[in-house]
């Protein structure tokens, strides 16, 4: 076992020491999730869904404290963190209806019935990145949990709290123990020892598509499937059609919230050229009134960045950038030793790092297009394809770019990402699989196909 400090990325000064487990400690929590899972396989529909709609109810009993940990712990603003928790809630009440409803089908055949029964994976290892700790790890747990297997949990080791927390409420909410365990560790021990363990029989992985990467090969080796959420670069695409006032008041929100830490942030800005200039203008003063400050404050649009060495990465990405204009972040005693960026809109050209690399930070990339056709070019020209928007006031092009544009999800004249009704995922080098959405408990299952013979011969 080794020490964990954890830190407040707002301050940088520690909020809590912790143990991280080793590979025997993970190889007890899985023996005793196997345990759990098969009593929670064999419990009524209805008992199960009645553990979660607790779940559920605990959490939403728990929306501020939960969101004072994420504050103190993501640096998110106390808003965002209240959303973040009260999203737990929901996704948990959206998939307690999953046990009672995990149809299978019964199919046509010659002699008998023929009947197909979705049975849990087992124990289903989930392994969460830092930048939204406790929505992440719902849309993993909710669903596994729905369709009848048992969890193990990493969080990262940057921001443990609010999942730790999750874990115990669980508990205090009647869920059996063993059923739903929360591993702290780091991802090279505990992250691979679920992807190693023979009993871990599915996983989730959300974070960079080089660990992603990583992950799946060792879960091939095992032939293990995986849930795999990774990188973006997604593009705001902005047609002269379009209402531009509106497109440009909400560009900031699209790629500077939670500090741009997000795999759906927009950070490449498509505007078509004949209204370039006069989108630039208004951009200027929406992103000049994001406000960045302490995220404790209701008033604060973003906090900081996650961590001293993630800021660094970051302010890379302006090295001989062509910075048009940068929003502001505090200075002096307001700023203290966190790890404060000031939101930047980059001029750049298709080839450039900034217009092709994940930032994961506050920083746009404008970038001029000329009809349809070459928005849908650029659009496609980076190895992700986790997200996007598309703004113009015509239906026509609005399908047509929508379907033209190889993303998971898109949102027209909005920049929503995150339905928990709909499925969420990316294409490309953004990922594989789908969560949320009405069939992510199916997806913690295996279809098994039973024939009964009816005939008496
Ligand atoms: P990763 O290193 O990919 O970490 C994500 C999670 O995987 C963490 O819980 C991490 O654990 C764990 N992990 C690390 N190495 C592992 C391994 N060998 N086997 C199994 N699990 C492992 O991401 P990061 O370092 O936090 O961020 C790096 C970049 O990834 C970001 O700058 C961003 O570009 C991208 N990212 C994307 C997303 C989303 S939502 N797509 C989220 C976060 C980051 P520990 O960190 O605790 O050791």
């Amino acid at each position: 076992m080794s020490a964990l400090t954890v830190l407040n990325p707002a301050t940088a000064q520690p909020i809590a020491t912790l143990e991280r487990a080793d590979v025997a400690e993970v190889d007890a929590a899985v023996s005793r999730a196997v345990v759990a899972q098969r009593r929670w396989a064999a419990l009524p529909p209805g008992a199960r869904a009645d553990a979660l709609r607790a779940f559920a109810r605990v959490v939403e009993e728990h929306v501020e404290e939960l969101a004072r940990i994420e504050v103190q712990n993501s640096g998110h603003p106390i808003g965002s963190a209240r959303w973040e928790a009260a999203h737990v809630g929901q996704v948990l009440n959206y998939y307690a209806g999953a046990p009672e409803r995990l149809l299978g089908a019964q199919i046509p055949v010659p002699g008998g019935i023929d009947v197909t029964f979705h049975e849990p994976y087992g124990v289903v290892g989930i392994i969460v990145p830092w930048n939204f700790p406790m929505t992440i790890a719902s849309w993993g747990f909710a669903p596994a949990l729905a369709a009848g297997n048992a969890v193990v949990l990493k969080p990262a080791e940057l921001t443990p709290l609010t999942a730790i927390r999750l874990g115990e409420l669980a508990l205090e909410a009647g869920l059996p123990e063993g059923l739903f365990q929360v591993i702290v560790g780091s991802g090279s021990v505990v992250g691979q020892r679920f992807v190693s363990h023979p009993d871990v029989r599915k996983v989730v992985f959300t974070g960079s598509t080089e660990v992603g990467t990583e992950v799946a090969a060792g879960c091939a080796r095992l032939l293990k499937p995986v849930t795999l959420e990774l990188g973006g670069k997604s593009a705001n695409i902005v047609f002269d059609d379009a209402d531009l006032e509106r497109a440009a008041a909400a560009a900031p929100g699209a790629v500077f919230d939670n500090a741009g830490q997000d795999c759906c942030a927009r950070s490449r800005l498509l505007v078509q050229r004949s209204v370039y200039d006069r989108f630039l203008e208004l951009l200027e003063p929406a992103v000049a009134a994001w406000r960045v400050g302490d995220p404790t404050r209701d008033d604060v649009d973003m906090g900081p960045l996650i961590s001293a060495g993630h800021r660094d990465g970051v302010a890379s990405f302006l090295d001989g950038a062509n910075v048009a204009f940068r929003g502001s972040a505090p200075t002096g005693a307001e700023a203290g030793d966190g790890f404060w960026f000031a939101p930047a809109v980059v001029l750049a050209a298709p080839g450039d790092r900034i217009a092709q690399d994940e930032v994961f930070g506050p920083i746009v990339a404008v970038l001029p297009f000329d009809d349809e056709a070459d928005a849908i070019r650029l659009a496609n020209d980076t190895i992700y394809g986790l997200a996007g928007s598309i703004w113009t006031e015509n239906l026509g092009r609005a399908v047509r770019v929508s379907r033209g544009v190889r993303s998971g999800v898109l949102s027209v004249n909005s920049h929503s990402s995150v339905r928990y009704w709909a499925p969420f995922g990316g294409m490309k080098a953004s990922g594989l699989g789908r969560e949320l959405g009405p069939d992510a408990a199916e997806h913690f299952t295996e279809t098994k196909n039973v024939f009964y013979a009816t005939d008496a011969s």
